[in-house]
């Protein structure tokens, strides 16, 4: 059935998500940003290897293959030159690394997907500062620490509400995740599963903080998780639309392959972004289309400035929505 726009409002307000299909063309949307990041793959692995990082040049393998593999081999060390996150936990260094590229900044603004997003936020369109990559490679391949200590990036993601990674300021913002898969995703490789409704309560559910026995990331206790859970699967050029408070985990990826997905958010503009200092940035508006981000260095610039910031002053604002106490969290 194809839902008018409508009624992918009602379903979003009715069960917290919304699929939208065929929003991107695979081809000329999607294509180029995972061509870029081949690109950019290749050329870190010719460095750390000139540096004696690594000792692979990873002949013969290319695309998400050679993804796959090389984080299999390295974890989590060198994904933030592909993450599109600076985490808020890290301590911020002169290198921090991200993915800062200009086909990211193409799907970021790429107008079918701010088409799709009008009926949802309106015309006037930012870009939340929290956005993250997703490459996650058959999960028993990964190093022992990673399964056992889910992180989310590279590996299965634990239980959650989005809203616990926005600050105070940002609770009556007007704000939803976007879900866009690079490749297929599926029961078998690791898709989303949310629980339907579970936004209606307004209100965050415990969420514990990675602890000594639980490391990475934690997010809500599996016990405390309703049992009425749907798997999303979705394919390039499809998006999942979701509230914030939309309770949400990731399967574990069994299958052979790369899992990969960015998850964004978008914002009415001019709201706060609860994100520290990192505010939201203009990505379409009607009423004043020159506060738009047009050039891929103004959003380099942006987060370039970010990290400076950052660096100097000793840290992003520390802050949590965790529960450091709750019974539920050991
Ligand atoms: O893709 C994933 O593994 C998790 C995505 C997620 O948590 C989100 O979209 O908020």
């Amino acid at each position: 059935m194809v839902l008018t726009p409508k009624s992918h409002i009602d379903e979003l307000k009715d069960q917290g998500y919304t699929i939208l299909r065929n929003v991107l063309d695979p081809e000329t949307d999607i294509q180029p940003l995972i061509n870029e990041n081949v690109q950019v793959l290749k050329f870190l692995i010719k460095e750390l290897n000139k540096q004696g990082k690594i000792n692979n040049t990873y002949e013969g393998l290319d695309g998400p293959d050679l993804f796959s593999k090389f984080i299999i081999d390295t974890g989590q060390e060198f994904f933030g030159n592909f993450n599109i996150l600076l985490n808020f936990s890290r301590a911020p260094t002169a290198e921090d690394q991200m993915y800062l590229h200009p086909e990211m900044f193409n799907l970021l603004r790429n107008p079918k997907l701010l088409d799709s997003l009008e009926q949802f936020l309106g015309p006037e369109i930012a870009v939340n500062p929290l956005h993250i990559t997703r490459m996650k490679p058959p999960e028993k391949a990964l190093p022992i620490d990673v399964q056992q200590h889910a992180v989310g990036f590279i590996s299965k993601t634990n239980w959650h509400q989005d809203l616990w990674a926005f600050q105070d300021e940002a609770n009556d913002t007007d704000v939803v995740t976007v879900w866009v898969p690079m490749n297929e995703a599926t029961e078998n490789n690791g898709c989303l599963v949310v629980v339907p409704e579970s936004h209606k309560t307004g209100e965050l559910n415990t969420h514990c903080k990675p602890s000594e026995t639980v490391k990475g990331f934690k997010g809500i206790p599996d016990s405390i998780v309703s049992k009425n859970r749907v798997p999303l699967p979705v394919n390039p050029g499809d998006i999942i639309v979701m509230d914030v408070l939309t309770e949400h985990s990731a399967l574990e990826n069994k299958s052979d392959g790369l899992r990969w997905s960015y998850d964004l958010r978008y914002q009415v503009a001019n709201q706060p972004a609860g994100q520290g200092i990192r505010k939201a940035w203009t990505v379409r508006s009607k009423s004043n289309p020159d506060s738009e981000f047009k050039k891929f260095e103004q959003w380099e610039k942006y987060w370039e400035d970010i990290k400076q910031y950052e660096y100097n002053s000793g840290g992003p604002l520390n802050w949590t929505r965790y529960s450091l106490n709750d019974p539920m969290c050991v």
